[in-house]
């Protein structure tokens, strides 16, 4: 929000190539730049074989938005797409306002999010690098204006080094998050030494991870109606019983799109995620677009290698969607997931009853690679 005055006022672009989910992915972009402090007064679509080399819209599209811009007062334009350094700074040029994409406008939530000293070194270092790629143009076509989405991290100061010191910048953050990164390594092999099992939470924005892990650890983690609410990763322990104690981690939540310098920047975050040895994979079952939400989780997991560990689909909000707590097995009697509402804590007992399920399939696995090992030795 810029220093505290009224919100920006934002045009929404999207232009249709005829792929994907074209209105929620929109949709979606509005809810982001609110997320982000601004707000969209309108919107502008159009439809194209493929975005246009110098604009990206093609040029009766762009004096459209110029005449909404007048119209409406606009103070930035938000695209729904990746933008190349020489179509924004042709937009720029030719709009006379801030315009900005969805990788910028993730960013600048991410940056107004994070917290601890180990996510506002991650979001520096993603900033930075997107950066790189503009440093050379110089902002003078556009008064400068302190604060305002887009402009937020990286100070004016570092816009202005050149790319050497840039680079060493990049360097040191790279440096810190190793550190962390061995940190976490150490609490992980001390927690793998008393076999832990641990579960991560893993879903898109919005789906209610946090909400859950609130009612399933009674912590009392930030859960908000925005995207990007969670961007640190919280853990606790809680005790199912039998099963013993697991581990359970809370963490960022994935978006189509997602740009990849904050996929790589948020490894370390994602350190936990990479490690568990399951997966909650919880979906907002009241969304129209939770099946192509779940696609888009399934490729970040793919990015971040953490493919290959076992999930448990958690269907959340049916309060929301209608339905009733229900526990779904697969032909082989294993289990695929489970219907709760994290909010109303309806079938919270058969989430736990599913995890505490999993981590004792687990311990029995590993007891006969243990017997299995030790076989080989007396052979
Ligand atoms: N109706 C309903 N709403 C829910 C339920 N669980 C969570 N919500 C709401 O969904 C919104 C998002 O919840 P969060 O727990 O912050 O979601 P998250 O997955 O942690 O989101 P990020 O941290 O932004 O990735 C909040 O407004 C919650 O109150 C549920 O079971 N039913
Ligand atoms: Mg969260």
């Amino acid at each position: 929000m810029p220093d505290g005055t009224a919100l920006m006022r934002a045009v929404l672009v999207g232009v249709d190539f005829g792929k994907g989910d074209f209105a929620a992915s929109l949709e979606e972009l509005s809810l982001l730049s609110r997320s982000a402090g601004a707000d969209p007064i309108m919107t502008i679509t159009g439809r194209r074989a493929s975005p246009d080399a110098a604009l990206f819209v093609g040029s009766g599209k762009a004096n459209e938005i110029a005449d909404a811009i007048f119209d409406h007062q606009i103070d930035i334009v938000i695209f729904n797409h990746a933008l190349s350094p020489a179509q924004q700074r042709n937009l720029e040029r030719h709009l006379k306002v801030r315009v900005i994409d969805r990788t910028s406008l993730i960013l600048d939530i991410f940056a107004q999010r994070a917290k601890s000293h180990e996510g506002k070194v991650q979001v520096e270092l993603a900033q930075l690098q997107h950066l790189a790629t503009r440093l050379v143009r110089g902002w003078t076509h556009l008064e400068r204006q302190k604060g305002g989405i887009g402009l937020r991290g990286p100070g004016e100061t570092q816009l202005e080094t050149d790319r050497r010191l840039l680079g060493e910048r990049v360097k040191a953050l790279r440096a810190r998050l190793e550190k962390l990164q061995k940190q976490h390594a150490t609490q992980r092999r001390a927690r793998g030494r008393n076999h832990v099992f641990s579960v991560s939470l893993v879903g898109y924005t919005n789906a209610g991870k946090s909400t859950l892990f609130n009612t399933l650890t009674k912590a009392r983690a930030y859960a908000a109606d925005q995207l990007f609410a969670t961007l640190d990763t919280t853990s606790r322990r809680i005790y199912l019983g039998e099963a013993g104690n697991v581990v359970i981690s809370d963490t960022v939540g994935f978006i189509r799109e997602l740009p990849h310098q904050l996929v790589a920047a948020f490894r370390a975050t994602l350190e936990e995620t990479i490690h568990a040895d399951l997966l909650l994979h919880v979906v907002d079952g009241a969304s129209p677009a939770r099946m192509e939400q779940i696609e888009q989780v399934n490729m970040v997991l793919q990015e971040i290698g953490a493919d290959h560990i076992p999930q448990l689909l958690v269907w959340n909000k049916i309060d929301a969607a209608g339905l009733e707590p229900a526990l779904e097995r697969d032909e082989y009697d294993k289990i695929r997931r489970v219907f709760i509402s994290a909010q109303t804590g309806s079938g919270l007992d058969l989430l736990r009853e599913a995890i505490a399920e999993r981590a004792q399939e687990h311990a029995a696995s590993l007891e006969d690679a243990r017997l299995y090992a030790s076989d080989d030795v007396n052979v």
